[in-house]
């Protein structure tokens, strides 16, 4: 049992779908709690660790989710809290076995602390800096997330801080696209739409949450932006309460999904792990890849993840390498990390990985 688990840890990994806010481990937490008694000045009443985690065993609603990342703002209000908090997440990655992070985040404002947007983008960026200049051993990139509640405004100036920062971005770590994120029950998606469409025109890659609850109306919009990947993609099958020309049209296109069985899971858009809609996709041989989602607030990191698709829909090992080595094919990234990427697969790869 232990040898299997640690061949998961071993696997390297590609980790395509991962909100930083959602991201931050227990201990990270507990720093960020200390950090705001130290400050000696909050004016909210400070979480316990366990209220923005749920738990191995535990379920909520998706809108009691939703409260948990309202309490982790509050923890991450300011620069240092963001940059700590980003160096923390890409490290535990990195340790996890993950060779390729794509983190993605909403860029916030704090009038109280004259924290702006473009700082808080600049905090994540050396957090990242940071992260790398110890022996972490992983490429990362970062995605600016455009929360479903925003208006058009507030949308068109994500997409254009992306485009700004992908321009400029350092080295180290590059801003490639933008991602449609947030309740999905709420926001008005024909407001956003130009602004999405705007970032497809500026070339930045698009990664959207589509179909994570039932909304028709909502999927069909968004599909029609022919988005880069998808996030969930839960309800698109006819079976979920999608339709057929929602499944002909990602087949036809071949549009990646970002699959998040815990998430789904723990947030009850999925009746459990075996009726996750993880098989149907990957019967069809359809390009997919294994994500955490919010590996803090899920308590589910991506070794985790692959463990768990294994056991429930009966993979071997050499089935789980290859799921794994097919993600980076869906990685916005340049094809020679892509080749770079496929070197550091075929030299771990064990003799006989079953
Ligand atoms: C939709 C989600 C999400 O951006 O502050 N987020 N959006 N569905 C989900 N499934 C559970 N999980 C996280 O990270 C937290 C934000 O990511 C989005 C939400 O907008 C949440 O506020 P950042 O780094």
């Amino acid at each position: 049992m232990e040898a299997k688990q640690s061949f998961y840890r071993k696997l390297p990994k590609v980790e395509l779908h991962a909100h930083l806010n959602g991201s931050i481990s227990q201990s990270t937490i507990y720093k960020l709690i200390k950090y705001h008694k130290d400050k000696n000045k909050t004016d909210f009443v400070l979480p316990e660790a366990w209220q923005v985690s749920i738990a191995k065993g535990e379920q909520r609603s998706l809108e009691d989710c939703f409260d948990i990342f309202k309490l982790i703002h509050k923890l991450v209000d300011d620069t240092n809290a963001v940059k700590m908090v980003t160096r923390d997440v890409v490290q535990e990655f990195a340790e996890d076995g993950v060779r390729y992070l794509e983190i993605r985040t909403t860029p916030r404002a704090n009038t109280q602390n004259g924290m702006s947007k473009t700082a808080y983008i600049d905090a994540v960026l050396a957090g990242v800096g940071e992260a790398l200049s110890g022996d972490s051993d992983i490429i990362v990139k970062l995605l600016l997330s455009i929360d479903r509640r925003q208006s058009f405004q507030d949308a068109i100036n994500t997409v254009e801080l992306a485009s700004q920062y992908r321009d400029k971005s350092p080295p180290h770590c590059s801003v490639v696209g933008v991602d449609l994120s947030g309740d999905p029950s709420a926001g008005d998606i024909p407001e956003l739409v130009p602004a999405l469409t705007q970032a497809k025109k500026n070339g930045l890659k698009l990664a959207l949450h589509v179909a994570e609850i039932v909304n028709n109306k909502d999927t069909e919009s968004l599909l029609a932006l022919l988005p880069d990947r998808i996030g969930h993609g839960t309800y698109l099958l006819p079976s979920k309460g999608g339709c057929q020309q929602f499944v002909d049209m990602v087949q036809q296109h071949k549009i990646p999904i970002e699959m998040c069985l815990t998430s789904n899971v723990k947030g009850r858009t999925v009746a459990g792990y075996l009726d996750h809609h993880f098989k149907y996709w990957y019967d069809a041989n359809h390009p997919i890849s294994v994500c955490t989602d919010d590996k803090g607030v899920f308590a589910s990191d991506l070794s985790d993840e692959y463990s768990i698709v294994a056991q429930t829909f009966g993979l071997s090992n050499e089935e789980v390498w290859t799921l794994s080595e097919a993600a980076i094919d869906q990685c916005f990234a340049s094809d020679t990390t892509k080749q770079q990427l496929k070197r550091i697969w075929k030299d771990n790869k064990p003799c006989s990985s079953n």
